[in-house]
């Protein structure tokens, strides 16, 4: 295909509750959605779901815009491709910026499967016909409160629960919410907000049964995370640390965990993404499929990428519920009994509501 069209639509939608990680407090959330559009008519979506602001990785939303109006969408505008897995070398001489590169790449991949009248699951290679489901819980003002929220997600049937962690909300949560749920698989993530001198918090944490502990130091520590590791019985989990191949290369190296949180966006793309459920897979790690609050259409590319056989482990592609009144898609992605469907229809199997994503959008990119 040779795209035609490149639109790009900035949307901030209401979060049904207020999400706090160690590093921040959000209660709307901004992302991109690029809509591409080939000679024939065909339409693509994707979505640029970086944060607003730098704690999560170096990227903004603000970055994002300017990177698909100065980079991405010129050269995709002057490129003939014949596989979604090609686009990726466009523009490999380009340094970072994941987030924006794979909402861009997802648009081409919900094109190409659309116009080969293929699921995306299936042309990413995935083979389950539903996805195992779990929920990241974020800090909560009282540990009561935190149980509620426990108790809502393990009552809609979530296979898994997620707690976010921060110094001096760690310990205490953890242990109140696997007293009241001794059975429940669950585990913590800390978004690196932690340094090697407080390694006691995860010698605590390691009598707590979880499944693993996600991202305890910052995102360039991985000999650090190989130290604790060999100190831990539970697994290591990481997230910031692996952007690229080469970073994921050297994590298994070092042995700084045993499970990857895959994300399309932090990998900068669904092809990138892929590559490293192979190579994760191939070395013995487990993987599971993260995410990023998404709206609708990076939701429906995590799904279609968590249908991949190596993904064992429950995601944290919850429903749309969990997060927005009201999805920029229809219909809007659902979990029930702890299961999202893979769809069956082609390209990402949603389709955007138009109207109202151009009704929403603060500002709009047209090439
Ligand atoms: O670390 O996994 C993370 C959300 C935003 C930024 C980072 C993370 C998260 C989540 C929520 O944990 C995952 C989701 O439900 O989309
Ligand atoms: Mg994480």
């Amino acid at each position: 295909p040779r795209v035609s069209k490149f639109e790009a639509f900035q949307v901030s939608l209401p979060l049904v509750r207020a999400f706090e990680t160690s590093s921040h407090r959000k209660a709307h959330l901004e992302h991109i959605l690029v809509r591409i559009e080939d000679g024939d008519g065909t339409v693509g979506w994707g979505e640029i779901a970086s944060p607003s602001d730098p704690y999560y990785s170096a990227e903004t939303v603000d970055d994002c815009r300017l990177m698909i109006e100065r980079y991405l969408a010129p050269v995709l505008l002057e490129a003939e491709w014949e596989h979604p897995s090609d686009v990726g070398a466009f523009w490999a001489r380009i340094r970072g910026h994941n987030f924006a590169k794979a909402g861009v790449e997802m648009a081409c991949w919900d094109l190409w499967s659309r116009s080969a009248g293929l699921p995306l699951a299936r042309a990413l290679g995935g083979t389950r016909t539903a996805i195992a489901a779990g929920v990241s819980l974020g800090i909560e003002p009282t540990v009561a409160d935190l149980l509620a929220q426990v108790d809502r997600y393990a009552a809609e049937g979530y296979r898994r629960i997620k707690l976010k962690i921060a110094p001096g909300w760690d310990v205490e949560p953890v242990r109140a919410v696997r007293a009241a749920r001794p059975d429940l698989p669950l585990h913590v993530d800390a978004n690196g907000a932690y340094t090697e001198d407080e390694r006691a918090v995860f010698t605590a944490l390691d009598d707590c049964g979880l499944t693993m502990i996600e991202q305890p130091y910052a995102p360039g520590a991985l000999a650090a995370h190989a130290r604790l590791q060999t100190r831990l019985a539970t697994p290591l989990c990481l997230d910031e640390s692996v952007e690229d191949l080469d970073q994921l290369d050297t994590a298994i190296t070092l042995g700084a965990a045993r499970v990857l949180n895959i994300k399309v966006s932090r990998m900068g793309g669904l092809a990138a993404a892929c590559a490293a459920h192979d190579r994760a897979v191939a070395v013995g790690w487990q993987v599971w499929c993260g995410g990023m609050h998404e709206f609708g259409v990076g939701r429906a590319a995590n799904v279609a990428i968590a249908a991949l056989p190596g993904f064992t482990l429950p995601s944290d592609v919850s429903g749309s519920d969990k997060y927005y009144e009201r999805d920029v898609v229809e219909p809007p992605i659902r979990a029930a009994d702890g299961l999202v469907p893979v769809p069956s229809g082609p390209g990402l199997g949603h389709e955007v509501d138009e109207d109202l994503v151009r009704g929403l959008a603060s500002a709009v990119l047209v090439r």
